[in-house]
């Protein structure tokens, strides 16, 4: 099974950054109710696997945190956009959560990227080449914010790929402890 690890958007944000959606050559827009925080990709895992990251994530200890979105940018660069995002403002929380999830997923034998966790929320796929369009839209939503939200759990998803694109299915959710909220602010 295909899997990875994210945190849910609530509906209002996803509609709201569903409701940026224009026309830009090339582009492959995120369905809104698809639209999420990736904390980790799997890949493929033979379900033996699959049941010991199941473990693993559930020894996850860490307070809920709020989380802020805000602005748009662009992988790897402006120049050649492959992927367009909207940013998330940085949170201790946030990091430690990554960063426990990848040591879970390695603790597996599971590989992962070397590259540090750089948290974004993917809103469109793109041939990389710019157009007037791309352009317009990042500099009309370079400020862009949304409400702030609190998170309360992650979420390891199965990927099933289907020839209408792929389907994300929640498989657990994991809580985080509802301490002290810390808002990072
Ligand atoms: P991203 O869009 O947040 O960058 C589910 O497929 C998620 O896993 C995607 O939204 C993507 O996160 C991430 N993902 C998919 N394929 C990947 C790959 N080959 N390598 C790394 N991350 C991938």
């Amino acid at each position: 099974m295909r899997l990875f690890i994210a945190i849910k958007i609530p509906d209002n944000i996803k509609m709201a950054i569903g409701s940026l959606r224009v026309d830009i050559p090339g582009a492959r827009w995120v369905p809104a109710e698809q639209i999420h925080l990736t904390l980790a990709f799997l890949g493929e895992v033979k379900e033996v696997v699959a049941g010991g990251v199941t473990e693993e994530l559930g020894r996850i200890q860490l307070p809920e945190f709020i989380l802020h979105f805000s602005g748009t940018g662009c992988f790897p660069d402006r120049h050649r956009p492959r992927v367009l995002w909207i940013g998330v403002q940085p949170h201790p929380h946030l990091q430690a959560l990554a960063a426990m999830v990848r040591t879970a997923v390695l603790a597996c034998d599971i590989p992962q990227e070397e590259r540090p966790f750089s948290p974004h929320i993917t809103l469109v796929r793109l041939k990389p080449a710019p157009s007037r369009e791309f352009d317009a839209f990042l500099d009309r939503n370079k400020n862009l914010t949304f409400p702030p939200f609190r998170v309360r759990e992650f979420t390891l998803f199965q990927s099933i790929l289907t020839q209408q694109g792929a389907l994300h299915i929640p498989v657990r959710n994991y809580p985080l402890a509802a301490a002290d909220v810390v808002s990072g602010l």
